[in-house]
């Protein structure tokens, strides 16, 4: 063997040649799959000393995954991936990619040798930032009756809707002030959903989750902006975005009684046109319990935070509280007065086959309009009422299910109310924990590890609302207990909403590498603009599929498509835009509170 000195360091010399040569050459050889929808994760990413999941479905040879620079060429972590996990409710096999204890802020790919890599995501202080802001923009671009400038809207500007200036009082609606065909003038508001009807029902729960998005974080959305017309006046924009609807609600109310109708709305939905091309007529319809109590609930909540912004919006707290008062009055003179459509449609024409939001159980509408009134007011009356209902059974809310509404505002003002004794307190609070402890207690157990989807009930028309709506109670649990697992699970949430769920999607348009660019929702259709409007949250999976369009995958957590056609999976909503802006925020403003961003 030759041992000359000069052998020896060409030996060394291609030593480390060759081993220079195999780390930069061995991640791409064994990662130049591309892209895999096999792996599953938020497409925005995570905060650097926050949790970091991604999910691997389908088979997979190799154990050991990567966290790799976007170019492939530097491995930075190195993991195993979790034992098989096998889903309750699609076919599918998953294991867990946990790279938690890598906290270097920069853009990475999850990397898995013979299947690919992940999109791109970012580690970083406001990872969840964009979908923050976003979501709460959503709401600008729903605006009815003004023209949405470029300024503020970029490429999807438009002219103003519906001017709802001309509406009429259908017949199902007259009373003796406004016998039938009176013409009435309620313009404003955000349209609905993909269709371009306005819905009290429904704007009172969406109302009364962004209200308490910024009674809970009013420090944090004080400095929170979505360039909007108002941005800069003064009010928050979250507060801003708010009252257009808000001052579209009060219209909805007749002044003679105090009751207010359940919508503003075409006979029937209006094609695939841009809003306001069509000139249909508009109807206000039938009052109802419901959609009376739920803005008994809106306004006298508005009322009290408006109270704050008298320079700004001289009045409008004070008309908020009149409005609230009277509307209960008329609840108590009707106090269940049912929305039934089909049975409407039986005794008036023309028949309205718009949206129902029909609900026959009023116990939750009674229990949080007393309680906001109550908070507002402080009047002994609104007590007696909530204590009547303080038994009732509350489960996550919904359109039609509003009880816990009640509970999140009566906790948050918990020191603060002279008749609701501690054991009220304590019991109220009691329940939100054990909802919370149970959601959490099954998570390591389920696929995708998040408390969404370990119920076949939670995949029902809007399931991305569920998953938020989870969202928003285990944030609320975190407040009450102070533990900050609560805001994990919380984000496990949000991480399925962002992508780490079987369909692989984003859900939210415009944010992250695929989201969904055929919402069913008439003006991305109508408007010649390639992406959708951006910030608009998808119902999400649904094996009701009551659209009986054609869906690739039929499971409970698959039945998901990406068409204009499938408006039970794939329409946007308020309702379900509104928790997301609240898990969203909640999130970006609890991330140095709870450790997952230091601060800069
Ligand atoms: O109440 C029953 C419950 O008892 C049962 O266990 C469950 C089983 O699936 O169904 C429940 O009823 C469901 C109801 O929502 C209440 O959650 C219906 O099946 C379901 O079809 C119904 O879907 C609603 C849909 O309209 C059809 O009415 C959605 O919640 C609601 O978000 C959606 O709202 C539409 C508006 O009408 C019009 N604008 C667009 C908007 C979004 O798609
Ligand atoms: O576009 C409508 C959507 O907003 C509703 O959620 C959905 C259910 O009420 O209905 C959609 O409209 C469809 C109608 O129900 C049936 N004919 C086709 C309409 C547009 O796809």
């Amino acid at each position: 063997m030759n041992t000359t000195p000069k052998h020896f360091l060409n030996r060394l010399f291609n030593y480390f040649l060759y081993w220079t040569l195999i780390i930069l050459i061995f991640p791409s050889l064994t990662f130049s799959q591309g892209v895999s929808a096999q792996i599953k994760i938020n497409q925005l990413g995570f905060y650097p000393k926050g949790p970091k999941i991604a999910i691997v479905t389908g088979d997979s040879v190799s154990s050991i995954f990567y966290v790799t620079s976007t170019n492939l060429r530097d491995t930075l972590y190195k993991g195993n991936l979790s034992p098989e996990k096998r889903s309750a409710y699609s076919s599918l096999i998953t294991r867990t990619a946990d790279f938690s204890s890598f906290t270097t802020e920069g853009n990475y790919f999850v990397s898995i040798p013979e299947i690919g890599h992940s999109y791109v995501f970012e580690i970083n202080n406001n990872a969840n930032r964009p979908a923050a802001i976003a979501s709460l923009k959503g709401y600008f671009y729903q605006r009815v009756s003004m023209p949405l400038e470029e300024k503020y809207a970029g490429k999807w500007h438009r002219s103003a809707g519906h001017t709802d200036t001309v509406v009429y009082i259908h017949p199902s609606a007259a009373s003796e002030k406004r016998p039938a065909g009176t013409v009435i003038s309620t313009p404003g508001g955000w349209y609905d959903a993909g269709d371009y009807n306005k819905y009290i029902v429904n704007s009172g729960i969406t109302m009364g989750t962004l209200l308490s998005a910024y009674e809970d974080f009013p420090d944090y959305y004080s400095d929170l902006k979505t360039n909007i017309p108002e941005t800069g006046n003064g009010v928050p924009d979250v507060l801003n975005e708010a009252i257009y609807n808000l001052r579209w609600m009060l219209t909805m109310q007749d002044p003679n009684d105090g009751g207010v109708y359940n919508k503003c709305t075409n006979a029937a939905f209006d094609a695939f046109v841009m809003p306001g091309a069509t000139k249909a007529t508009r109807y206000v319809v039938q009052k109802g319990t419901a959609a009376t109590l739920d803005f008994a609930a809106v306004t006298a909540q508005a009322a009290r935070i408006l109270i704050n912004y008298t320079n700004q919006l001289p009045g409008l707290a004070d008309s908020c509280l009149a409005a609230s008062e009277k509307s209960w009055i008329w609840a108590l003179a009707n106090p269940h007065l049912e929305y039934n459509q089909a049975l409407m449609n039986q005794k008036f024409s023309p028949a309205i086959t718009t949206g129902g939001y029909g609900d026959n159980n009023f116990d939750d509408e009674w229990f949080w309009a007393a309680a906001e009134l109550y908070i507002t007011t402080k009047n002994k009356r609104y007590f007696d009422t909530l204590g009547s209902h303080l038994k009732d059974q509350v489960t996550l809310p919904s359109w039609n299910n509003v009880g816990m509404m009640g509970y999140y505002s009566l906790l948050r003002f918990s020191k603060n109310l002279p008749d609701v004794g501690s054991d009220i307190i304590e019991w109220m609070k009691d329940k939100i924990l054990n909802i919370a402890n149970e959601y959490i207690a099954h998570v390591p157990g389920s696929p995708f590890s998040t408390v969404m989807g370990q119920s076949k009930k939670d995949f029902i028309w809007g399931s991305n609302s569920v998953a938020a709506n989870q969202g928003v109670l285990l944030i609320k649990a975190y407040q009450l207990s102070g533990d900050k697992k609560y805001v994990d699970y919380a984000l496990s949430n949000l991480d399925y909403l962002l992508g780490r769920n079987a369909t692989g999607y984003c859900f939210l348009t415009g944010i992250g590498s695929r989201s969904p660019m055929f919402p069913h929702h008439r003006e991305s259709t109508a408007d010649g603009v390639t992406d959708p409007v951006p910030g608009l949250l998808v119902g999400g999976p649904n094996p009701g599929m009551q659209d009986h369009c054609t869906y690739e995958f039929k499971e409970p957590e698959t039945a998901y498509s990406d068409s204009v056609c499938a408006y039970a999976s794939n329409e946007i909503a308020i309702n379900w835009n509104a928790p997301m802006v609240y898990l969203t925020n909640a999130i970006e403003a609890l991330q140095q509170e709870v450790g997952y961003a230091e601060k800069k």
